[in-house]
């Protein structure tokens, strides 16, 4: 078996961060109350700024927005300040379960603005007002409290009411304690008529969770979230309008990318679904000829797996989904596949964004340690692929002779609807899948990689101000992963020279980036190759004379500025000298 996050194959594009457009609102939750309150104390350096470009609150929808490159910064970098041990506990307990900030997510409560990351066009489009109403359906398995309610809230803000039939939480077993008592009593008190909550009595995973989901629903119209969203100014509309002209449309739409690190929301290029013969969904460039239908829609071979919308009778008729696929991963191509083989097609609209908190590794396994997606993937290429199944095998040729269960049922439907053959479908749907050449490695697509390098804004060694030394490498400058240690000055040598850009990147001698990882708040930082996503390589420099490192919330500092070994480490901020540092040139 496979760790969990192997498999992962959901990249997305990462590259500038947007803005946020207004004033999150705290809830009043007594447990929140003390957080409002090192709101109110600090408010001068502890509330979220919100500073937006010109163009992005428009309406009028005149003028075109230059890219976002105008719209930083965002959230305040030190939303995720850690104050004290609990702090730490909670983001370093948080990144353990959940593989995401959850001190920050925690702080922002339940209920945030998001920047509207929409095209103006769509601004300015109408929708018809009789449109199906729709049921959310939300499968949740140990997800973070302040997530899954971020998800919940953004829904009913930003749903109009007429549209919304309900919202339906599957809770898929999940052993955390505040997802149980706390959850029933928080929907009772301030959800009891949108929400509907069904406990699964076992692990079903969310291939079985969602029909379990979908069994309950009385709307038109289903829609699946990920328990970890936020949906964005009027998302909707556009999902429900091409399933009331043809309700064999399925519609997604495009995902926006909420940090791991810093829960900023930021807009995603326009990208479609594919896949790789090793059954991995991956990202492609839209094709020239998807650029010109008329209410901006694409039509895509594949979906991402978490978020759609589709005629509710019409998930029926088309199979729901495969029962026999446990826990996570393939029910995605199974279901894009199956879709445009029997007669349906498959578009993301740009004009609904939801967002979604992108995480490095998956933060949970199956009971038993399987690796469900390939046990999930051979079944749908058993069922879907026909001869092209042995692109896949020549990729995982263990996998050849492994029991996959029973899938009559499966090809029964195949049969029952008349289905297309894989070939019509890569002819027809994804003509540009390589057959011939299977092993080639498939990258995903990051849009804005040619990017320019970001701007050095200032240059010089870091001295720390206590030890009156300067911050260098414990070995070679270039080897990655090696960390960082205090050593006397030398104006002269060029490996203790850092470059702060305008990504708020810390480079020495032009070649790594001082990075944090994730899993403890108090390890010290390393030298890791640039990724230019901010998070764990972004640091601010200045106030105080602080190195703040805005995922983790604390500030770095030498550890014994009397030891000649000259080790730093991170440490909760405060005016000590030992944290002080500047850069001189
Ligand atoms: O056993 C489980 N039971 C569950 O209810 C395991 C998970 N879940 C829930 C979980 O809490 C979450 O809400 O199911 C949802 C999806 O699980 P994630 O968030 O761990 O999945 P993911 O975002 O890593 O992976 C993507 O691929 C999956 C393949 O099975 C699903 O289709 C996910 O919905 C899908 N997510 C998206 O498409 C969002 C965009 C990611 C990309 C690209
Ligand atoms: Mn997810």
């Amino acid at each position: 078996a496979r760790p969990a996050g192997e498999e992962w194959s959901c990249e997305r594009p990462l590259h500038q961060r947007g803005p946020d457009n207004g004033q999150p609102r705290m809830l009043a939750l007594p447990w929140a109350a003390s957080l409002c309150a090192i709101f109110a104390m600090g408010q001068h350096r502890f509330q979220p700024r919100f500073t937006r470009g010109p163009a992005i609150h428009r309406r009028d929808g005149g003028q075109v927005h230059k890219g976002h490159e105008a719209l930083k910064p965002d959230l305040s970098p030190e939303l995720g300040m850690i104050f004290n041990k609990q702090d730490q506990e909670v983001r370093d307990m948080g990144y353990h379960k959940h593989a995401f900030n959850v001190l920050i997510s925690n702080r922002l409560g339940y209920h945030r603005d998001v920047p509207d990351t929409r095209n103006d066009k769509c601004r300015d489009r109408n929708y018809p007002v009789a449109l199906p109403a729709a049921s959310i359906v939300i499968c949740f398995y140990n997800e973070a409290f302040s997530a899954l309610l971020r998800t919940v809230h953004s829904v009913l803000d930003r749903t109009p009411n007429y549209l919304l039939h309900e919202i339906i939480l599957v809770d898929d077993h999940s052993e955390l304690d505040d997802l149980k008592q706390d959850l029933d009593s928080y929907i009772k008190q301030h959800l009891q008529k949108e929400v509907k909550l069904v406990r699964n009595e076992k692990r079903e995973g969310l291939i079985r969770g969602r029909m379990i989901g979908a069994s309950h629903a009385t709307g038109e119209v289903l829609v699946f979230l990920d328990s970890h969203c936020e949906v964005n100014e009027a998302w909707l509309q556009p999902l429900l309008t091409p399933i009331k002209e043809d309700r064999k449309t399925v519609v997604c739409p495009v995902i926006d990318i909420i940090s791991a690190d810093t829960l900023v929301y930021s807009p995603s290029p326009i990208v479609r679904g594919g896949f790789n013969w090793g059954l991995h969904f991956k990202w492609d460039p839209v094709p020239m000829s998807e650029l010109n239908s008329p209410d901006g829609s694409i039509r895509s071979p594949t979906m991402a797996g978490g978020l759609f919308a589709m005629d509710r009778n019409y998930f029926y008729e088309l199979g729901q989904y495969d029962r026999g696929m446990d826990i996570w991963g393939g029910e995605n191509l199974e279901i894009s596949f199956r879709i445009w083989m029997c007669g349906g097609q498959l578009l993301i609209v740009p004009c609904s964004r939801v967002g979604h908190i992108f995480r490095k590794r998956r933060p949970y396994g199956s009971p038993g340690g399987q690796d469900t997606m390939a046990h999930n993937s051979l079944r749908l290429a058993h069922v879907w692929m026909d001869d092209y199944k042995e692109q896949y095998f020549a990729l995982r040729p263990e996998l050849r002779n492994r029991d996959y269960g029973d899938i009559s049922e499966r090809v029964a439907i195949r049969k029952r609807l008349k289905c297309h053959s894989f070939k019509w479908y890569l002819d027809n749907i994804y003509p540009e899948m390589q057959v011939s050449s299977p092993h080639k490695p498939q990258q995903p697509v990051f849009i804005n990689k040619g990017l320019k390098r970001p701007k050095v804004l200032q240059r010089g060694r870091l001295r720390n101000m206590l030890a009156d030394k300067c911050l260098v490498a414990q070995g070679r400058p270039s080897q990655k992963g090696g960390a960082v240690v205090v050593r006397d000055c030398d104006p002269q040598d060029p490996e203790q020279e850092w470059g702060y850009d305008e990504e708020h990147e810390l480079i020495l001698a032009g070649l790594l980036c001082l990075d944090m990882s994730e899993i403890r708040s108090s390890d010290p930082p390393r030298l890791m190759k640039c990724h230019g996503s901010g998070g764990s390589q972004q640091w601010t420099l200045g106030k105080n004379n602080w190195l703040y490192q805005v995922s983790v919330g604390q500030c770095l500092a030498v550890a014994d500025p009397l030891s000649i070994k000259g080790y730093v480490t991170m440490a909760i901020c405060d005016d000590s000298r030992s944290q002080q540092w500047q850069l001189d040139g």
